[in-house]
């Protein structure tokens, strides 16, 4: 680790999740062979024009993504993350690709959500976000403005700006400490940040298997999230 720049002598960290972080947690993720992508195409359900062709196809597919959520509960690599961020004194961000609850769940207080929230939904009338665990149809409502069919899922699709890219980009700036947790490395931003970091910071990545970004950190270690992540914290 390098040393670290701010007041409490703690080294910043920056923590990056993917899908494979909650699989053990019962939840799939996109590029396995047992993956979300390989029972839907990217083009039906999550790309602007999806939702533009086929509004009730897209809200349908993320409707039981979020009915699958009371099924599911944090595992032993979310609840080591939180811990960490509880006794962490210095600087900590942990970002997710994820869009479930996992983390949140968990006690992850210092945490970004970069494509979004099943539980959350934004209105396309009046730019409102709102808490959301109902299905979400033409029918409903927005809780603000009132306008009918305009709610949608709060999600990032492809094509689309991933969120807080100002507190991330600033986060990465003065990180001295990388961490890659459970993602293939193949969507961008996201796989970017370790090229963006390395050099200025150690860059760890734990994953269960090789990613696209392996060949770029300093340090591997591959294997179930929920044993080697809280080895890795501990
Ligand atoms: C385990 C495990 C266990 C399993 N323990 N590990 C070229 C052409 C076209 C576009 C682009 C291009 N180059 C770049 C782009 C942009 C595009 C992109 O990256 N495309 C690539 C496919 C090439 N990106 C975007 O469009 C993004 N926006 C953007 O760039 O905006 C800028 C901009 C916009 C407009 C104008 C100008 C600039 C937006 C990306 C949105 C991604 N959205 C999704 C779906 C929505 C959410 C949802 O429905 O849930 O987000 S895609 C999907 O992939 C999801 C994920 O967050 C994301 C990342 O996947 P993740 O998490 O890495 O999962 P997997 O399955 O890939 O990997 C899991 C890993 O876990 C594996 O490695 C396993 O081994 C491992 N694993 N079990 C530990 N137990």
């Amino acid at each position: 680790m390098t040393d670290a720049p701010n007041k409490t002598g703690a080294p910043n960290i920056v923590i990056l999740t993917g899908a494979g972080i909650s699989r053990e947690s019962g939840l799939a993720t996109f590029r396995d062979p047992d993956g979300i992508w390989q029972q839907v195409r990217i083009e039906d359900v999550a790309t602007p024009e999806a939702y533009r062709r086929d509004p009730e196809r897209v809200q349908a597919f993320y409707n039981a993504r979020r009915a699958q959520l009371a099924d599911v509960a944090p595992n032993a690599a979310h609840l080591a993350l939180a811990e960490l961020d509880r006794r962490w004194p210095g600087e900590l961000l942990l970002v997710t690709q994820n869009v479930d609850d996992l983390h949140d769940r968990a006690g992850s207080r210092r945490l970004l959500h970069m494509h979004g929230e099943l539980r959350r939904a934004w209105c396309r009338a009046c730019d409102a976000t709102h808490p959301w665990d109902e299905d979400l149809g033409m029918a409903t409502a927005c809780p603000a403005c009132a306008t009918m069919g305009r709610m949608r899922p709060h999600i990032v699709w492809f094509g689309e700006m991933p969120l807080h890219m100002d507190a991330i980009e600033a986060a990465l700036a003065r990180c001295d400490l990388f961490v890659s947790i459970g993602t293939s490395g193949n969507v961008y931003p996201a796989a970017g940040f370790v090229a963006e970091v390395r050099g200025r910071a150690e860059t760890v990545e734990l994953n269960l298997e090789p990613s696209e970004g392996t060949h770029l950190v300093d340090r591997a270690v591959h294997g179930p999230a929920t044993r080697i992540v809280p080895d890795f914290v501990a």
